[in-house]
């Protein structure tokens, strides 16, 4: 088989990137080592960025999103007992965010790409980028016990934080920049009412919990929990009355409970790996980076990538130039960093460290009453929430 464009990796960079390419006539597979099914039944993201929901217009996948998608105009604060409003629309000149769940996301793309005809090989084992040093990359892979080769102009590693693109580099080529933070987050989704019509991110001794939601009737809650925690060990009451906890008092009164249908547990790393672009393997999304989901920039780093590579890609099939491929990684880079460094500073505003004393969590609080009374600080926190320009 050839193609111009081979992607490795079936979740949101790979669809979006794919579906771009498509649009454009550009012509491109993409290869997972899982099913369709398996990706679908991940739970992740929560929140878009209005360049995402252009980008996801752009690839004629955004229907159910404008249907369905709740735009939020602000969020909550919570510590110290009260809550604060974040006005994101106001702060920002009239930006705002969409609340969509990833699942849904990679659900339109698949079922655009499958109305395109556009091809997706999915049970793919062993795919191995080839070549990409060379003029002439290809990738490799077994299905159904047979080996297959596809030829290709460029590779895009579009395979997560674990995929095989960025392990295919010399590792002398690459350099890693790393955080582990000593907590994880315990996640539920319920079918019930959210608690409050906009997030609410709380700060309390007893750690972090955050308020979100996938519609007006299915709610998704999170407690920060140490890492040796086992799900098995989280009954839904044990993880209610934790919430409660950590909630003003007038939010856990409120709260609606229920059996949980998904509950799991998340490690949460910052990650970075440099540069971006290897001859003509390209990362994208988290195989080149990795962010806390405190500040919901994970998904959204992924399709400011994918915007910077397709118009690349774009540039060189339409006008015979690879200036935007020779930029691709700087471009993504500094867009990435700035995410890093606003996820990396919510997790600690907003998490209790190991090691936090009770000055330490004065000083947290400090931080957001300081944070909730300066216009400058506040329109700081909301401009890098609804995401900086592409
Ligand atoms: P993905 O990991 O989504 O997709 C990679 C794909 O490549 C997968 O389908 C995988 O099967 C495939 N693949 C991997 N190795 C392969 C190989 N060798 N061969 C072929 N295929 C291969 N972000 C937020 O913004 N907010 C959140 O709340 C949030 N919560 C998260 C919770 C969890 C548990 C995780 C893991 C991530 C979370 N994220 C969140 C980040 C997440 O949404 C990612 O940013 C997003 O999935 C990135 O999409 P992709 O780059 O496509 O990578
Ligand atoms: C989610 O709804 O899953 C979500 C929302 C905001 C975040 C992280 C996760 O910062």
């Amino acid at each position: 088989m050839r193609t111009q464009v081979a992607i490795i990796g079936s979740g949101p960079s790979g669809l979006l990137l794919g579906q771009l390419l498509t649009e454009a006539g550009i012509d491109n597979v993409i290869l997972d080592r899982v099913g369709k099914d398996y990706i679908l039944g991940r739970v992740r993201a929560g929140v878009l960025e209005e360049g995402t929901v252009r980008l996801l217009d752009e690839a004629k996948s955004s229907t159910r999103l404008h249907a369905e998608g709740l735009p939020h105009d602000g969020f909550s604060l919570a510590f110290d007992g009260r809550d604060h409003r974040i006005d994101l629309h106001g702060l920002t000149g009239g930006k705002r965010v969409v609340i969509y769940g990833q699942t849904e996301m990679t659900r339109d793309l698949m079922e655009r790409r499958e109305e395109c005809g556009a091809p997706t090989i999915y049970g793919a084992n062993n795919v191995q980028p080839h070549g990409f040093n060379s003029d002439t990359p290809y990738l490799t892979y077994e299905k159904d016990g047979i080996s297959h080769r596809i030829d290709c102009d460029f590779i895009a590693g579009c395979d997560g934080f674990h995929g095989v693109s960025r392990k295919s580099v010399p590792k002398k080529a690459v350099r890693s920049f790393e955080k582990v933070y000593p907590f994880g987050w315990l996640g539920v989704l319920a079918e019930v009412v959210p608690v409050n019509h906009e997030l609410i991110y709380a700060n309390h001794p007893r750690g972090f919990a955050l308020c979100s939601m996938r519609s007006m009737t299915r709610s998704r809650y999170y407690i920060q929990c140490p890492l040796d925690e086992k799900v098995e060990d989280w009954s839904d009451d044990r993880f209610w009355d934790e919430l409660r906890r950590r909630l003003p008092a007038h939010h856990a009164e409120a709260l609606v409970t229920a059996s949980s249908f998904e509950k799991s547990i998340a490690p949460l790393r910052s990650f970075v790996a440099e540069p971006m672009r290897f001859g003509r393997l390209f990362l994208v999304g988290d195989a080149a980076h990795i962010v806390p989901p405190t500040g919901a920039k994970g998904l959204n780093l992924a399709a400011s990538d994918v915007h910077y590579l397709f118009s690349g890609l774009a540039e060189h099939y339409q006008d015979r130039s690879n200036a935007g491929l020779e930029v691709y990684s700087a471009r993504a880079l500094a867009r990435v960093w700035k995410a890093v460094r606003f996820s990396w500073w919510m997790t600690t505003m907003m998490h209790r460290f190991p090691d936090t004393s009770d000055f330490d969590q004065k000083i947290q609080e400090a931080e957001l009453d300081y944070l909730i009374h300066s216009r400058a600080a506040s329109t700081a926190l909301a401009e890098n929430y609804v995401g900086l320009p592409f």
